[in-house]
């Protein structure tokens, strides 16, 4: 069976923009691809966190992976930290690693400005150890939205590098970005992403917001000019919510469309509302239902699981360095 590998940062709340740019898709593929979900702690500390925090927000992916679908039956679901290899193969790869190729990476800029007062290493080093956690595993693909693309183009030439001067060891992932859903924009501003750690909690949807909370941020989300219910170009705000209303409701944007016409914002948003409503109280409920004590022993399993594969790929990464 091919493989996929991806992850998420237990960072802030989950919201619509990681599931349907990534999760979703990551229970679409369970299927046909052996797959392996992280929970990317090592990355999440490259921002400062509380530790009692950034315990429970690890659990709270997991749950969360559990509740949008992802089966543990299928699916191996583990935490990086976990698995030491992670860290021990992102420093082998940084000695591969261009400072110009790094340097580069939007997000480590987007991120540099925004947290002007800790820029450490790691903020730089994190599409490396991303490199790293997708490597170890050999996937043929790896789903995620649009914003890593960048990140995993370096993984690629990374992979083509090492094996290039110690001989084939790593597989060369493709990137499997889905059209629609691979860049969710922010309520509040459709020019940029909807991120976990906007300035404003109006910017996105979490996961856990209450359907009154998810209501209001509807119907305070910017729209375009003109009144009629269509996408395009010209209204990124209005191809935002369109494209939300689609994946969360299975209708195509030309269904929705032809079921607005004639009508105006208000019976627009009070449909989407009624939709993102019915999902979010669908995933809530799964997610409080969860068990704490079984959610860690599938952690564990998955940890194991991972740990097995990583373990036999840096022993394969240290024999064609000379390094045992
Ligand atoms: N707005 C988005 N639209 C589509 N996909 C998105 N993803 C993130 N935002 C969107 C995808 O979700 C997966 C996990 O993302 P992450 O937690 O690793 O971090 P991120 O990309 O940095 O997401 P955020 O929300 O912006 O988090 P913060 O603010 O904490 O950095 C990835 O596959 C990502 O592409």
């Amino acid at each position: 069976m091919k493989r996929a590998v991806s992850g998420v940062q237990p960072t802030n709340n989950l919201h619509l923009g990681n599931y349907l740019g990534a999760i979703k898709n990551w229970v679409e593929l369970q299927d046909q691809y052996d797959s392996f979900y992280c929970i990317v702690d090592l990355h999440a500390i490259t921002i400062k966190q509380d530790p009692k925090v950034l315990r429970q927000n690890v659990l709270n992916v997991a749950k969360t992976y559990l509740a949008l679908g992802i089966d543990p039956n299928k699916s191996t679901i583990f935490v990086q930290s976990q698995v030491p290899q992670h860290a021990e193969l992102a420093w082998v790869l940084n000695t591969i690693a261009k400072l110009g190729e790094l340097e580069r990476m939007t997000q480590f800029k987007d991120k540099a400005s925004q947290h002007k007062e800790n820029i450490n290493m790691g903020l730089f080093d994190y599409p490396v150890l991303m490199s790293a956690d997708i490597l170890l595993y050999d996937p043929e693909i790896v789903p995620v939205g649009e914003d890593q693309k960048q990140h995993v183009e370096l993984t690629r030439d990374l992979a083509e590098r090492f094996n290039s001067a110690y001989s084939k060891t790593f597989l060369v992932p493709e990137p499997l970005i889905k059209k629609e859903g691979a860049r969710i924009m922010g309520l509040d501003d459709p020019s940029k992403k909807m991120s976990k750690s906007a300035t404003s909690a109006n910017n996105y949807i979490a996961l856990l917001d209450s359907p009154e909370v998810a209501a209001k941020k509807i119907s305070k989300a910017v729209t375009d000019s003109g009144s009629t219910i269509e996408s395009g170009k010209d209204k990124p705000a209005l191809t935002n919510l369109l494209t939300i209303y689609s994946l969360l409701s299975g209708k195509t944007i030309k269904e929705i469309e032809k079921e607005y016409t004639g009508k105006g914002y208000a019976d627009f948003k009070k449909g989407l509302t009624a939709t993102v409503t019915e999902f979010l109280s669908d995933f809530q409920a799964k997610f409080n239902a969860l068990d704490d004590n079984e959610v860690k022993s599938i952690l564990e399993e998955g940890n194991k699981k991972a740990r097995a594969i990583a373990e036999k790929k840096m022993v394969d990464v240290k024999t064609k360095m000379g390094l045992i």
